[in-house]
């Protein structure tokens, strides 16, 4: 039997972690951080299977394998950070004049990234409601190459039929890619649902532990994963030995934190969405979610992750955000400890306020990553907070 023929909870801690290399010589529970730069050959032409460490490095290679085995795809690629994982396929699959149609909710630095691919490097990209699979449809251009798409998105927790969409796409000889982020592979699989590259921010659930910035690839197709890879080594975007070491540690309790990040949530959203001060939750697992039954059935759960607005603006916003003192006010998501934004002043402040107009966020819409704290306690500070304003 071997490693990826076990269950999902298995593999997040056993897929790499004794690579076959280590076999017979070594005899540690936990592999050992490689941190050798560069690797000795025996003979000028024949350089085995670890030649430098940008091209690929033993601890990097642990984790790849468990990135896909995750994902429950071929191949699996580490980066140093989720946005470098997104320039790389950018990089390697748009051109000039190529068109890509993104989801109009994404994360910020995403359609900063786009925009700049725009600028530069004379690429089309257009950006539409994907939670209506026509929108996409209608929005295809004979040069379009790429769908890109978050779900849930970022902030807004739009979710969108991967399934519907990808087989639009390859109708049309597209790619699609979906940024897993928001729901890690313990909830939500897309390849399974059709997606050709799935990218994650590994800085998030992840590593979980707000300590690691990170990305990965995710893929099937064997040339697709020859060009990206050329690109990973190309590029040198590569991440630290230390830095996979971390991700293969934080790995192995994902399964754990997203039951209570999700379990928190629910209560969390519930109790949001009963208050006399919020004006609208957004939160996939709540059946007042516009798009809750297509998460029901493209996820096994819908996550940590709820923004809401508040009533009033900017001003009460930031007075709440301001009164809280267990949550920490902080850009990023996804580790055991809760986190809470502005999407408006912080992470969604780098495209210009027009656009956030346009993709529906407002002054006086917070985000919030549940943590895995008690839920009485995040519930008892949201409540002194509400109090302040
Ligand atoms: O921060 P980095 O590891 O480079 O990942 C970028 C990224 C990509 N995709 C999604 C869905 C993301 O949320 C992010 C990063 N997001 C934040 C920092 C944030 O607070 O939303």
């Amino acid at each position: 039997m071997s490693k990826n023929d076990h269950s999902f909870d298995t593999r997040t801690i056993h897929v790499g972690e004794r690579p076959e290399f280590l076999e017979g010589s070594r005899n540690e529970v936990v592999a050992p951080i490689y941190l050798s730069s560069t690797y000795a050959r025996k003979e000028v032409k024949n350089p085995g299977f670890f030649q430098y460490s940008r091209s690929q490095n033993p601890t990097r290679f642990a984790l790849e394998q468990r990135y896909a085995s995750l994902e429950n795809t071929a191949y699996g690629l580490g980066f140093a950070s989720g946005l470098a994982a997104e320039a790389t396929v950018l990089f390697a699959l748009v051109k000039p004049g190529d068109h890509v149609i993104g989801f109009d909710d994404l994360y910020g630095g995403t359609k900063r990234l786009f925009h700049q691919w725009e600028e530069n490097y004379g690429a089309k990209i257009s950006l539409v409601d994907a939670s209506q699979p026509e929108n996409i449809e209608k929005a295809i251009l004979p040069e379009t190459k790429l769908i890109w798409l978050e779900s849930p998105s970022n902030p807004l927790l739009k979710v969108c039929d991967i399934k519907a969409i990808a087989e639009i796409a390859h109708r049309h000889k597209m790619l699609v890619v979906v940024d897993n982020t928001f729901l890690s592979p313990y909830f939500q699989k897309p390849a399974d649902l059709g997606a050709d590259i799935v990218i994650h921010s590994i800085t998030k659930y992840i590593a979980g532990h707000s300590d690691v910035i990170g990305g990965a690839i995710m893929l099937n197709d064997k040339t697709l994963y020859e060009r990206l890879k050329f690109c990973q080594n190309s590029l040198g975007v590569v991440p630290s030995p230390f830095d996979c070491y971390m991700v293969l540690r934080g790995l192995k309790t994902l399964s754990l934190r997203m039951e209570k990040h999700q379990s928190n949530a629910l209560s969390i959203a519930t109790y949001l969405e009963n208050h006399p001060k919020v004006a609208r939750v957004y939160y996939p697992g709540l059946k007042s979610h516009p798009q809750y039954e297509i998460g029901l059935r493209q996820a096994s759960g819908f996550g940590g992750m709820i923004s809401f607005e508040i009533k009033g603006g900017e001003k009460e916003a930031v007075e709440f955000l301001e009164s809280l003192e267990l949550f920490t006010l902080a850009e990023s998501l996804g580790g055991v400890e809760s986190l809470i934004e502005h999407p408006g002043l912080m992470t969604h402040s780098s495209i210009t306020a027009k656009e956030r107009e346009l993709a529906g966020i407002k002054d006086s819409l917070i985000r919030v990553s549940i943590g895995v704290e008690d839920k009485k306690d995040l519930i008892a500070d949201l409540e002194q907070a509400f109090g302040k304003i």
